[in-house]
């Protein structure tokens, strides 16, 4: 295995806890009927690649060391997607308050948002994960952003590789309107936010009456108890 391999694995692991625990929020959720305030949530390991440059812009040296992860932050990532911006609040306070991570900073980026006209609330988080070697705590960040902020930076993401990071006058200009103008459809959802819930919460009741499965498994409960 080559010291890259051994020195991503951790972080690898980190990704693959983050993402089961942060998913098993959306689902406890559910299980309560309960609108939950996160959508979805993927997760990844930086690739090399994006470490090297990183390290490099950040004038760090780019060697497989703990000084490395510490300084970058963000070679485990995993992102939550919310339906509305007041959610955001509501899993970072959910994080908090959690004992398996410790919260080493939070950068709020949607009351302040880059000058890009990026938007997202990002949390670092110390997470320990147990290897056959031991515990190792690995620096992991965590992304909440809402649906139009992620449509916004995936695309902004898209063109920063075709222009490298040096967007023409005319398409930084627009982005930043694009931006606001996302801000903008954030805040008439959450105008709306109650009418939007009743009707999927009205939606999800159909989906389930009507689901067969579902139907059996209840028939089965009854037989069971009579
Ligand atoms: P389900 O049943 O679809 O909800 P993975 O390894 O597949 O768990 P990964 O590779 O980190 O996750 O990320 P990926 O594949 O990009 O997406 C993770 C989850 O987010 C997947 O759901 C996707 O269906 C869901 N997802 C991605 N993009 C969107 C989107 O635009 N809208 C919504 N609503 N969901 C999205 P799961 O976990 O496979 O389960
Ligand atoms: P990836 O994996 O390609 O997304 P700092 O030292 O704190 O000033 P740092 O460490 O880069 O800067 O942290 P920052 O800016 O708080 O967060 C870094 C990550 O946030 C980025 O990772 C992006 O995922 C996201 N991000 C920050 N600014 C922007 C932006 O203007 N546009 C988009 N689309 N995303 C942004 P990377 O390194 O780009 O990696």
């Amino acid at each position: 295995m080559g010291q890259w391999e051994i020195f991503l694995s951790p972080y690898k692991q980190a990704v693959d806890e983050l993402k089961i625990k942060l998913k098993g929020m959306r689902s406890q959720f559910g299980i309560m009927s309960a609108n939950s305030p996160i959508e979805f949530v993927t997760g990844r390991v930086k690739p090399l690649a994006s470490i090297y440059d990183k390290s490099l812009a950040k004038g760090i040296p780019f060697e497989p060391t703990a000084h490395l992860g510490n300084e970058l932050q963000d070679i485990a990532g995993a992102r939550i997607m919310c339906q509305f911006v007041d959610d955001i609040a509501t899993v970072a306070e959910l994080i908090r308050q959690r004992n398996d991570m410790t919260i080493i900073e939070e950068k709020d980026y949607i009351t302040h948002s880059k000058p890009s006209g990026y938007r997202s609330h990002h949390m670092i988080v110390e997470y320990p994960v147990e290897t056959i070697q031991g515990r190792i705590v690995v620096v992991a960040e965590i992304q909440i952003r809402t649906l139009a902020m992620n449509f916004w930076a995936s695309i902004e993401h898209s063109l920063n590789y075709k222009y490298k990071g040096v967007f023409p006058e005319e398409i930084k200009n627009r982005l930043q309107s694009a931006a606001e103008a996302a801000f903008r459809l954030d805040e008439e959802m959450s105008s709306i936010r109650s009418e939007i819930q009743e009707a999927q919460a009205y939606f999800s009741e159909i989906k389930e009456a009507t689901n067969p499965a579902i139907h059996k498994s209840n028939d089965k409960e009854e037989r069971e108890r009579s």
